[in-house]
Formats: structure tokens, sequence, C-alpha cells
């Protein structure tokens, strides 16, 4: 008797197990609500910062007041998972948060490749709900990915011959590209291919990209030229746009070369958009757009046009192939924020607000368009300054200090006043003008300053908080 009752129970125990094991999987699947977070924005906008820092203050949520949950008390705890994605890279949030936050804070590195993050939130619902229910588990998946992927979006509608043209006439006049345009005008489309010659016009070719991103314009596609990650040396990143005349025939460079275009489209572009953008509910894009207004009108006028053209894949209508992919599921929310806000002071931060608007307005328009709400804001993700107002000439200055970049001092700075008015400086921009008139916009390189973070404090941020409550507010 006592052998069956013993039997008997620890068949119960493997059923009760195989009921939970499903009911795991049943609840994650169905009960327990997943929000993915998308975070773009062109290289050194600042997805890294922003990332560590929200997932820092969201863990540690004293400077979170802004988050209403918080505000109300609800979220009981919030931890690191593992995320669901065993294929894509985990973001490396401890290494990048001992960066910032260590006995030498530094910025962390350029990240290259798309990467992934789960925190999850038990929360209690808010209103009529919060009195009924327990805590309820909400998961966040944080997909970090360079924008430059998304205009890739606009190569699944050009031909090789096509993007060849386009590419090579928007790039005549510029210095940068002076030497791959010589190697390109002497190359032979119709000679037999051969592989070193390949291979020097893409060396050529992403060279001249990687030049051109440095001088500020934001044109750079193929975006996996400059982000190779494992594909380095791949032949669907060894190839060039080519100056073509006549139809390709079978075994030439040009066939090879258009084959290779070809094999990017359908397996690098298309992959990202399947596996990761499609799956996307909220998308902040982080626009460092102090930087470009520093550089002067082109490269306000180059981000406005990127931005435009980031923004086109969130508006699903105009690509056949996406429209498809997507079947009417569509970005829920979309925040276009201005980062590093920390390098004016305060008074000047509604200025960069508008200026971020009217930057954004146009693709903006088109995304509400497509159902999407959307907001922009100026934020920090790591303030890395304090606001000191200092007499000059006899007037006051609003000003900023914190710890430069390369000499290590103190320093207090002022970057200029940025207009009331955002027509001022996007009307010039878009004119074609070289230099700004009147105003000059310094930029200051600052370090993340030391911090002595009190318990259950994240690091310090501006704005961060409002930019949380926008993104994934109201699903906790
Ligand atoms: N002062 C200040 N600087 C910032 C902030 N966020 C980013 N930066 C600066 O911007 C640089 C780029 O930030 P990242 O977060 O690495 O930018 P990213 O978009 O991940 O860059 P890539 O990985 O190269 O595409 C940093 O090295 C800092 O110099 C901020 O909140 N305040
Ligand atoms: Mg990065």
């Amino acid at each position: 008797m006592r052998g069956d009752s013993l039997v008997i129970s620890s068949l119960a125990d493997s059923l009760v197990r195989g009921v939970e094991t499903i009911g795991d999987s049943v609840s994650e699947t169905f009960f327990e609500p997943v929000i993915r977070l998308g975070v773009t924005g062109l290289a050194r906008s600042g997805k890294t910062v922003f990332i560590t820092s929200l997932v820092a203050n969201l863990l540690d949520r004293g400077r979170m007041t802004g988050l209403v949950a918080q505000q109300e008390g609800r979220i009981n705890a919030a931890y690191l998972q593992p995320q669901p994605d065993d294929t894509v890279p985990r973001f490396d949030y401890e290494s990048h948060m001992s960066d910032l936050t260590g006995p030498e804070p530094h910025w962390p590195d350029s990240t290259r490749a798309v990467s992934e993050l789960r925190l999850s939130f038990k929360a209690r619902p808010a209103g009529l709900l919060a009195g009924l229910q327990g805590p309820r588990t909400v998961h966040l998946d944080i997909v970090d990915y360079p924008g430059e992927w998304l205009l890739d979006l606009a190569l699944l509608e050009k031909s090789y011959e096509d993007w060849s043209q386009e590419t090579l006439s928007r790039i005549e006049k510029r210095t940068e590209a002076a030497e791959f345009l010589a190697q390109a005008r002497a190359a032979d489309p119709a000679s037999v291919h051969d592989e070193p010659t390949a291979q020097a016009l893409a060396a050529a070719f992403s060279t001249y990209l990687n030049k051109a991103r440095e001088a500020g314009f934001y044109d750079c596609t193929p975006g996996r030229f400059l982000l190779p990650g494992d594909l380095a040396g791949s032949p669907v990143l060894t190839f060039a746009p080519l100056p073509i005349s006549d139809p390709s025939r079978r075994r030439t460079l040009q066939r090879e070369m258009e084959r290779r275009y070809e094999a990017y489209k359908s397996k690098v572009v298309k992959p990202f958009f399947r596996d990761h953008f499609s799956r996307i509910d909220r998308q902040v894009v982080l626009v460092d757009a102090l930087g470009a207004i520093h550089k002067g009108p082109q490269a306000v006028e180059d981000m406005r046009r990127a931005m435009a053209d980031i923004l086109s894949a969130f508006r699903p209508g105009r690509n056949a192939w996406l429209s498809q992919l997507l079947l009417g599921k569509r970005v829920e929310r979309i925040l276009f924020a201005a980062t590093k806000a920390d390098h004016l002071h305060h008074l000047q931060h509604p200025r960069l607000t508008a200026i971020m608007e009217a930057l954004t307005r146009e693709a903006r328009d088109r995304a509400s368009f497509a159902g999407a709400e959307t907001a922009a804001l100026s934020m920090a993700s790591l303030r890395a300054t304090t606001e000191e107002m200092r007499s000059h000439n006899g007037s006051e200055l609003p000003c900023v200090r914190g710890t430069l970049l390369d000499s290590g001092k103190q320093a207090a700075f002022y970057p200029g006043e940025l207009p009331d008015d955002p027509a001022h400086l996007l009307a010039p921009a878009r004119n074609g003008a070289d230099t700004w008139l009147g105003e000059d916009y310094g930029f200051m390189a600052f370090a993340p300053a030391h911090l002595t973070l009190r318990p259950g404090d994240g690091p310090p941020h501006i704005r961060l908080d409002r930019a949380a409550q926008f993104l994934i507010g109201d699903r906790l």
C-alpha cells in the first residue's frame, strides 16, 4: 500500500510540475504583457547611454517621479531577466553601467549591432482594477539598433542600376568621395569579374562612407558598410556603385556587383525588418540635434532629411514589401528625443524641443497619419553638467559647468542662444547656407561626472522619466 501511495504521489508531483511548466509558458504568452521598445538613432546619437540610464533608473526609481506608476507607488519590483530571443546579442548593461558610473567614469564604446535586454516589472494595475487584482508582471524588451539600418529600407525599391546612378550623382561634389569616384570611373563594369577589383572598389566605397559620416553627412547607406559586425569581408558587403551604361552581361564585374547588391537586400535588409523591426510596439528615435547645429546648416539639413527617411519606415504604406510584412500592425507610439540637453541651461530647453518638433514635423505628421501617437522632447540620459549664471559684459549668461573630455579640467560653458523660432535655423539650412548668420553655436564634450548614488536612486538625468512615461507608462 505504502509503495502504491508513493508511486501515486510522485506521479501527482510530476503531473503538477507538468502543469506548472505549461502554466508558465501559457501565462507568459497570454497573460503577461510584453512591450517591445525599439531604441534607435544615427551614429553617436546617444542610444547606448540612453538604454543604460533608462534601465538603471527603472531598477532604482528614486529619480523617476515623472513615471506615473512610480509616483502612485504601483511598481513593486523591477528586475532583469533572460531575454526571449536566443540569437540576438544581449545589451551589455553591466559593463556600460560600470563605464558610466565606475571610479573613473567614461562614455561607453560605440556599438555596432542590434542588441536586446529584458526588464520585468511587478506592478499593480491602476484605477478600478487595482483593488481586485494583485500585482502582475509586465515585460519590457528593449531593442537597440542603428538608425542607419532603417535608411536601407529605401534600397528595397531600387535596382542596382538606379542605386548606382543616384549614389554617384549625389556624392559627385563631395571631397570625401574623390578617391572612390576616381576608382569607380576607372573601373570597367563590362570587364570580366575578378575578386581583387571588387574588393578594392568596395573598400574604397566604405572608406568614403566612413569619411562622409565623420564629416557629418547622414545619407551613408548601405548601413551595414559602416556597421559590418560579423558580415565584414563577406560578399554581401563587397560591392559598390558603378557608372553603368549598358545592361549587364554574364560574368562581368557589373553583374556580380548587381548580384551582391540584391543579396544585401534579401539577406541583410529584409531579415532585419522581418525579425526585429516588425515586432516593435513603441519606438524612441534619438537625435543629436545640438551636435548638428554646432556643425552648421548643412549638417542640420542633412539630418532633417535623414530623419524624414528614417521615419518613412514608420509609414509602411509607402513600401509594398514592408506593408505586406506588417499586415496592418504598427508602432503605437514614437518619441523623438533631442539627447545631450545637459549641454544647455534649462532656460534653453524649450527652444531645443521646438527645434526638435520642427525638425521632425513633416515626418511626424506622416507617422500620425499612420495612427501612431508621437511626441518630441529634449532630454539628457546622463546629466554630466550643473547649471550656473555668469556675468559677461554686464549681462547674465546661463551656462553649464562640467569636466571637459579632452583636458579633464572643470569649465563653465555658454553654447550660444538658440533662436526662439526654429525657422531661423531650419530655413537657412534648407536654403543651403554655409554658416549660421550672427550666432555661433559652441559644443563642448563633457566627461560623465563622478557619481555617488544614494540607495534607490539611478544616475542623474533630464526628463528621462518623462520619456519613459510616454513610451511605456500607459502599460504599467
Ligand atoms: N553630456 C552628455 N553626453 C552624452 C549623453 N548621452 C550621450 N552623450 C555623448 O554622446 C556620445 C555617444 O553616446 P552613445 O550612447 O555611445 O551613442 P550611440 O548612439 O550608442 O553611438 P553608436 O553606438 O556609436 O551608434 C557619448 O560618448 C557621449 O559623449 C548625455 O546624456 N549627456
Ligand atoms: Mg551605441
